[in-house]
């Protein structure tokens, strides 16, 4: 008897590079939520899929000489053959490509319309073409550049569709303030305070200047933008408006969406609204999750710390890395992965301590009993604080599943490994396997050991699909004794049970080495990426295009050289350094967005080439007046020109 249903998803994924760790924590913690669902006897429906229209993605294509759909078909292989991998299993793949998804989201959009929430107006501010966003001048970096990639962005302005968001307002400070659909509910102050206090701004969700995108139903020279196609997913996919499935009625609303917190702005505002203006049912809860950052940066693939999934699944194993991720990413709070802290954790909780619990276990009913227990007991010191502690175990479990805290869930459970290692101690069953007399003892203590194995492997299946199998075989445990029913309680094991040695489940790592070879994969990585972004951007740059300009244009600009003086980094910036320079006829400030190449020591004394009739600007509150020379060189490095033997303030030609 199915005990209801339950509905989950993660965020569809933009195919616009390959799959890393950070998206791999979303997805396995949805499956491993899907799969404690399952096994708790629901009607599970877990949804994951790709966000496959946009700018970039044309842009990309364009880039490769190929379709949009051709470049989004390659990356979707690699997407579901890493989902594959790492053991995820979903019961439905959205893309947002597929026909019964674009036929849903045309009638949404004029429902919308139909409904008075969408009118045309125009759209113009800060533009980064990369990130497909607009931005305030409050949001961009100190650099003036995009907040998310800071790179340059441009003033842009379209006519454009918006969506009212003001009629939905009163509502939507409710649902964050007075129900537990946001989690962890601490950050609901930020979102009102920061986006519905001072007035909802009405949401962009169309634009005519890229055409990858679902055409608006009746105004064919623009396509729907993001947020409407992408958030859409979670109903269509279900047969909203659409005839290619249909159990809408029986899923929807959703149970948990989980997202991490770069979207929960629009999760947690945009698609209540959204569904608010179709008069439809709202999800249940939204778990949002901080980030991975690798060694305490962003993971972001120009900096070449994006952490393979399939590099580190190959030494490990899919589901050391599963358990790693889960117990590490607490909600709401960021989680800095690196390779020592991995390692260590796959060390100190799986080799040392459940595969060590198993195979000491194993190997005692094995070496004093012939691999079968005998049945007579006797019940001794430290077993009812053991049993308890076994038998409390899956309501705690449950409890922190149905809360979405994943890493308290496992904590939980191998509070019991640590539990029942601790009572091999206490009861020294190499004590007992001496003394004839204490065969009921001994029996005893390793059939508790066992169960508690057994209790623990079967809530853990969830999550560490791949190896708990591996775990019951050993024990000796199978059918029903490893169904969520049997994890309730204690006794579930035949008391003649025969175990069966196996190969350590998770075997110990050998920290320095493993650590050595890990960091020269990521150095050789973040070189591969810079010398990459060095290629994309000198071709980007390359004059194709440019005009040739006569001797009269180039003789508009005043080379000179000049000496540096003094040089220090810009406060605000994380890029400029500021120099004095001596140009011969006095001293002149300029800032150079150089201080990733030089210090300031490895510059004072040099005499260097400037632009001297650059118009001067403000860069990070320093007045630059003019520039200096550099070049970008091929292994993606950039090198000052210096002209050290020419008198500073020589007019260069
Ligand atoms: O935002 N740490 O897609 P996206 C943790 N298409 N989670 C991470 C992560 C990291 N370092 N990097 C990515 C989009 N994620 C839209 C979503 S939904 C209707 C549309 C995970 O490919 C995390 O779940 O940029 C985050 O929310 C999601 O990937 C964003 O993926």
């Amino acid at each position: 008897m199915s005990k209801g249903k339950f509905y989950i998803t993660t965020p569809i994924y933009y195919p616009s590079g390959n799959p890393h760790i950070g998206h791999c924590y979303t997805t396995v913690a949805c499956d491993s939520i899907a799969r404690y669902k399952r096994m708790q006897g629901y009607d599970v429906m877990f949804l994951t899929g790709t966000d496959e229209h946009g700018q970039k993605i044309e842009q990309k294509a364009k880039e490769l000489g190929i379709t949009p759909k051709e470049y989004v078909d390659n990356i979707v292989e690699i997407f579901k053959k890493l989902w594959k991998y790492m053991n995820v299993d979903y019961d439905r793949y959205i893309r947002t490509t597929d026909d019964y998804h674009v036929e849903a989201v045309q009638k949404i959009f004029k429902e919308l319309y139909d409904r008075g929430y969408i009118y045309k107006g125009e759209y113009s501010g800060n533009y980064c073409t990369p990130c497909e966003s607009f931005w305030t001048d409050s949001q961009l970096d100190e650099d003036g550049c995009c907040p998310e990639c800071h790179r340059p962005v441009k003033q842009a302005k379209e006519e454009a569709y918006f969506m009212k968001m003001a009629p939905f307002a009163e509502r939507l400070e409710k649902l964050l303030t007075e129900t537990d659909y946001l989690r962890p509910k601490t950050r609901a102050t930020e979102l009102v305070n920061n986006f519905i206090k001072p007035g909802l701004e009405d949401l962009c969700v169309s634009r005519n200047s890229f055409k990858w995108g679902i055409p608006v139903p009746f105004d064919q020279d623009h396509v729907v933008y993001v947020w409407v196609d992408a958030l859409s997913n979670y109903i269509t996919a279900l047969g909203f408006n659409n005839d290619a499935y249909n159990d809408y009625d029986k899923f929807w609303p959703a149970d948990v969406h989980m997202v991490a917190k770069d979207i929960m702005r629009f999760h947690a505002i945009t698609w209540p609204a959204i569904l608010m203006a179709l008069d439809l049912p709202l999800p249940k809860h939204l778990a949002v999750h901080g980030w991975i950052t690798f060694n305490g940066q962003k993971m972001s693939k120009s900096l070449g710390n994006v952490v393979d999934p399939f590099v580190l699944g190959e030494r490990y194993g899919a589901d050391a890395i599963r358990y790693h991720i889960l117990r590490e990413m607490a909600l709401g709070a960021d989680s800095s992965f690196s390779n020592e802290v991995m390692i260590n954790r796959i060390n100190t909780d799986l080799a040392n301590g459940l595969g060590n619990l198993v195979s000491r276990t194993v190997a005692m009913v094995e070496k004093y009993f012939g691999g079968t227990l005998p049945t007579d007991r006797e019940p001794g010191e430290f077993d009812d604080e053991l049993i308890a502690e076994a038998t409390a175990l899956r309501d705690k479990v449950d409890d922190y599943v149905e809360k979405t805290q994943i890493n308290n869930a496992l904590a939980e459970i191998f509070k019991l490994v640590s539990r029942a290692n601790k009572y091999i101690d206490e009861t020294t069953p190499w004590v007992l396997g001496k003394d004839e007399t204490k065969k009921a003892r001994l029996a005893t203590v390793l059939y508790n050991l066992l169960e508690s194995i057994r209790i623990a492997s079967t809530l853990l299946s969830a999550f560490m699909p791949s190896t708990m199998p591996l775990v019951f075989e050993q024990i000796g445990a199978s059918g029903d004794a490893v169904s969520y029913d049997n994890a309730g309680r204690f006794g579930a094991l035949p008391a003649d049970v025969t175990v069966k040695k196996g190969a350590a489940i998770f075997p110990r790592i050998d920290v320095e080495k493993e650590i050595d070879e890990l960091n020269e994969i990521v150095k050789k990585n973040a070189e591969k990426a810079q010398a990459a972004a060095q290629k994309s951007e000198t071709k980007s740059e390359k004059p194709e295009g440019l005009a040739l300009i006569g001797i009269d244009d180039f003789a508009k600009v005043e080379l000179r050289t000049a000496k540096i003086v003094e040089c220090e980094p810009v406060k605000k910036s994380k890029k400029l350094l500021k120099l004095t320079l001596d140009d011969g006829c006095g001293t002149r400030t300029v800032a150079s967005g150089i201080s990733e190449y030089y210090k300031p020591d490895e510059l004072i004394g040099h005499t260097v080439i400037i632009v001297a009739n650059l118009k001067p600007a403000k860069l990070c509150g320093v007045e630059s007046q003019g520039m200096i020379l550099a070049a970008d060189c091929p292994d993606g490095g950039v090198k000052v020109i210096f002209a050290d033997d020419i008198p500073a303030g020589s007019k260069i030609r």
